[in-house]
């Protein structure tokens, strides 16, 4: 059963990241109302007790205490601190998404979630899931700014054009689950909507098997690869001087400038439209060309994850 379903207006509750939220709410929620209650329960009692006409000594009216004072500050600063940390803690662990045990491509665009599984299934609008596996979504916007939201895990991200979001949730009740575009976006933006499927990792296998008509992302990308040119450069055979990417993704790339960046999806999603923004050392610029406006956001997702099949280094972001 839904966690506080019996509470009026409450959402649904459908991922281990919506039960964390629900407890830091229901917490944040008592220590508020316990402090209203005592405020507010204060003042009606001083307006009943020093009401006009009534006769009760008010001698001592200028005398602090400073026991009171530094007790009540204290307490307070002390559970607003402790609120804050666990608040913080919380949101962290919510945003730094691990590396997880399914990954999903997603690409918004007016007005529609395009989904992308690792093994070449494709989806509109729809998402089907494992429960009580970790999935992990790589976002890319074609177009204008959208948000990714599932109310009933408590998870929201904006997708925005030109790099990529990630998020992760942890489903936890099979089921169908809502989801919204909370960014306006544009005329349609209302209706722009979609399904979260959470199902019986045995039904989940069927449904990829039954829709498993296309190659791979990974293969798709390989031919990107060749038809791109990449291979040219990047090849074994090549003559440029060019960084072999195998064994790229997931590995630590010093650059000219002294930095060092981790090469995640989106540092490679980045080096395809941007190639000068950031230049691993040792290699020249303005040698690799940028392919914006040349490839799709799609297209790229492929090309980021035929890099990903050729070795990876395991890391947790
Ligand atoms: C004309 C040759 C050339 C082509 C074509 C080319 N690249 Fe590059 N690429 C380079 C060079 C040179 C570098 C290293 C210098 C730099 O980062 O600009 C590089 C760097 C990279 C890096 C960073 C590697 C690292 O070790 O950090 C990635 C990722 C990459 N290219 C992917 C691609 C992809 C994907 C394509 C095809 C869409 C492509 N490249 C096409 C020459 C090329
Ligand atoms: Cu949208």
């Amino acid at each position: 059963m839904d966690q506080y379903h019996w509470v009026p207006f409450w959402p649904r509750t459908a991922a281990l990241n919506a039960v964390v939220v629900n407890n830091l709410y229901i917490a944040e929620l008592g220590l508020c109302g316990l402090i209203i209650a005592m405020v507010v329960g204060m003042m009606m009692t001083f307006c009943v007790r020093y009401r006009q006409g009534s006769t009760v000594s008010r001698a001592d009216r200028v005398k602090k205490t400073w026991h009171w004072e530094i007790t009540w500050t204290t307490a307070t600063l002390v559970a607003f601190l402790v609120l804050f940390c666990w608040g913080a803690s919380i949101y962290i662990w919510l945003f730094k998404t691990p590396p997880g045990d399914i990954e999903i491509y997603v690409v918004a665009k007016q007005w529609m979630w395009k989904f992308q599984h690792p093994g070449g299934q494709r989806e509109i609008d729809t998402l089907h899931v494992p429960v009580d596996k970790t999935i992990r979504l790589v976002m890319a916007s074609q177009d204008v700014i959208h948000s990714f939201f599932v109310p009933a895990f408590r998870v929201k991200r904006d997708v925005v054009s030109g790099t990529y979001e990630t998020i992760w949730f942890k489903a936890t009740k099979t089921g169908t689950y809502q989801i919204e575009c909370s960014q306006f976006c544009g005329v349609q933006h209302a209706t722009m909507k979609g399904y979260v499927v959470v199902m019986t990792p045995a039904d989940y296998a069927a449904w990829l098997t039954s829709h498993g008509i296309r190659e791979s992302l990974a293969l798709q990308g390989e031919a990107l690869f060749r038809q791109y040119g990449c291979s040219g450069c990047h090849g074994a055979n090549s003559t440029v001087h060019a960084p072999t990417l195998v064994g790229l993704y997931g590995s630590i790339v010093h650059l000219q400038n002294g930095g060092a960046v981790r090469a995640d999806e989106r540092y490679i999603h980045d080096k395809i439209l941007m190639p000068n923004e950031q230049i691993p050392a040792g290699y020249p610029s303005n040698v690799m060309p940028s392919f914006a406006g040349q490839i799709s956001e799609d297209n790229i997702l492929k090309l980021v994850a035929y890099i990903q099949s050729i070795g990876s280094q395991e890391f947790s972001r």
